[in-house]
């Protein structure tokens, strides 16, 4: 099999380029270790940057998105008992974020690859990387008991943090960071009216906590728990009642509770592989970084890496440009720490920390206080939150 770029991975990251790239006639396909139903079946973002829906809709996945999706310009901070709000479309000079679940933003992109005849391979197992430093690299799968050999201009690694292709680039030229933070997000999922039209961050002596939604009648919650809990510690009716008491008494109050309908705790951590390109492999999204969610920048960093490797490719097919490919990983690595700072930035202000001292308490308070203070710190969480430009 031969095609233009070969894509490891069929999350949003991997589909969303090679819907893109198909648009302008360039040919892809995509190799995905699991089946479509597990991919769909994944419960992970839900805030869209401003810059991630234009691209949905460049690609002409964005119509049941602006549909179904909330455009959402404010969200609250809940302190010491009361929420201040804060104005995205304010402080951010007019722009706001989407509210749409990254499951429903996959399903929409795996449809148009349907629509438009895209190669997905599902179940490809045991993918291996070849000759990436040659003009003619190589991809081979397993199939059964066949191997299938794909060769292409270009690798694309798309395949999030536990993928193959961050790991296909030598030791000696990889560099890791990685900060791991004492504590996890135990999420739940309800069919539940949200208790707040928009999110609420909360910050409380007993743990962070987050108010999120997927629709009107479908709400996302969690709250933070030490890295020792599991799933199995916690009863619905355990969460809702811890829940309940890091949130202000008013909003409490008027918390709708039902049966979760998923369950789950994943661990926070930063994490950026440099560089982001070897030889024809680049690398994108989750493969080359991870944040904390608490700044809604996972799902979204992504966004960034696709609109430059998308135009970079174009300009190379087109007019033989390989500026954006050789100038890919410095100018993708340079927003993707800035969305590192700001997810660092939320997690270390909203939690709370087992070990911190005083000093780090009133510190954490003071963060707050300097930030309903100033405008200007308002508009440095709102320029951040909505998006930072491309
Ligand atoms: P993904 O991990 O989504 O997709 C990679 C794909 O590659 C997967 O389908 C995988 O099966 C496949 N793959 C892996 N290895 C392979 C191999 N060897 N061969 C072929 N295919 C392979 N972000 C937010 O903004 N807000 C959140 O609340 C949030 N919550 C999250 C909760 C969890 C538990 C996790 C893990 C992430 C969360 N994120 C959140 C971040 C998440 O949304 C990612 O940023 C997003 O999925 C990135 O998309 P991809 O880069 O496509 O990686
Ligand atoms: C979510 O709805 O899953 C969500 C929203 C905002 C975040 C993290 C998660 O910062």
């Amino acid at each position: 099999m031969k095609t233009s770029v070969c894509i490891i991975g069929g999350g949003p990251s991997g589909l969303l380029l090679s819907q893109l790239l198909h648009l302008k006639g360039i040919n892809t396909v995509i190799l995905e270790r699991q089946s479509r139903e597990y991919v769909l079946g994944r419960i992970r973002a839900g805030v869209l940057e401003h810059g991630f829906a234009e691209l949905m809709r460049e690609a002409q996945c964005g119509e049941r998105m602006d549909r179904e999706g909330e455009i959402h310009e404010g969200f609250f901070i809940a302190h010491d008992g009361t929420q201040t709000r804060v104005d995205l479309h304010k402080y951010s000079g007019g722009s706001s974020v989407v509210v749409y679940g990254q499951t429903e933003l996959t399903r929409d992109l795996y449809e148009a690859r349907d629509r438009m005849k895209g190669v997905v391979i599902h179940n490809a197992e045991d993918v291996q990387l070849h000759d990436l430093k040659s003009g003619s690299p190589w991809v081979t799968y397993r199939n059964g008991d066949d191997i299938v050999r794909i060769d292409c201009d270009f690798v694309i690694g798309a395949d999030g943090f536990h993928g193959v292709s961050r790991k296909s680039i030598p030791r000696d030229v990889l560099q890791e960071h990685e900060k791991a933070y004492p504590f996890g997000w135990l999420g739940v999922l309800s069919r539940t009216k949200p208790v707040s039209p928009e999110l609420i961050y909360a910050r409380h002596e007993r743990g962070f906590a987050l108010c999120s939604l997927r629709s009107q009648t479908l709400s996302r919650y969690y709250i933070q728990v030490p890295l020792s809990d599991s799933v199995e510690d916690w009863t619905d009716d355990r969460f809702w009642a811890e829940l309940k008491r890091r949130l202000p008494a008013d909003v409490a109050a008027r918390l709708i509770t039902g049966p979760s309908i998923e369950k789950s705790i994943a661990p926070l951590r930063s994490f950026v592989a440099e560089p982001m390109r070897y030889g024809n492999l680049f690398l994108a999204g989750d493969a080359a970084h991870i944040v904390p969610p608490t700044g809604a920048r996972g799902l979204n960093s992504a966004a960034s890496d696709i609109y430059y490797l998308y135009h970079a490719l174009m300009a190379h097919y087109q007019s033989g440009d390989d500026s954006g490919l050789d100038g890919y990983s410095a100018k993708a690595l340079a927003r993707v720490w800035k969305a590192q700072r700001f997810s660092w930035w939320m997690t270390t202000m909203l939690h709370t920390f087992p070990d911190s001292t005083s000093y780090e308490q009133r510190l954490q308070q003071t963060e707050l206080d300097y930030l309903f203070s100033s405008d200007k710190a308002m508009g440095s969480l709102a320029e951040n939150y909505v998006g930072l430009p491309f």
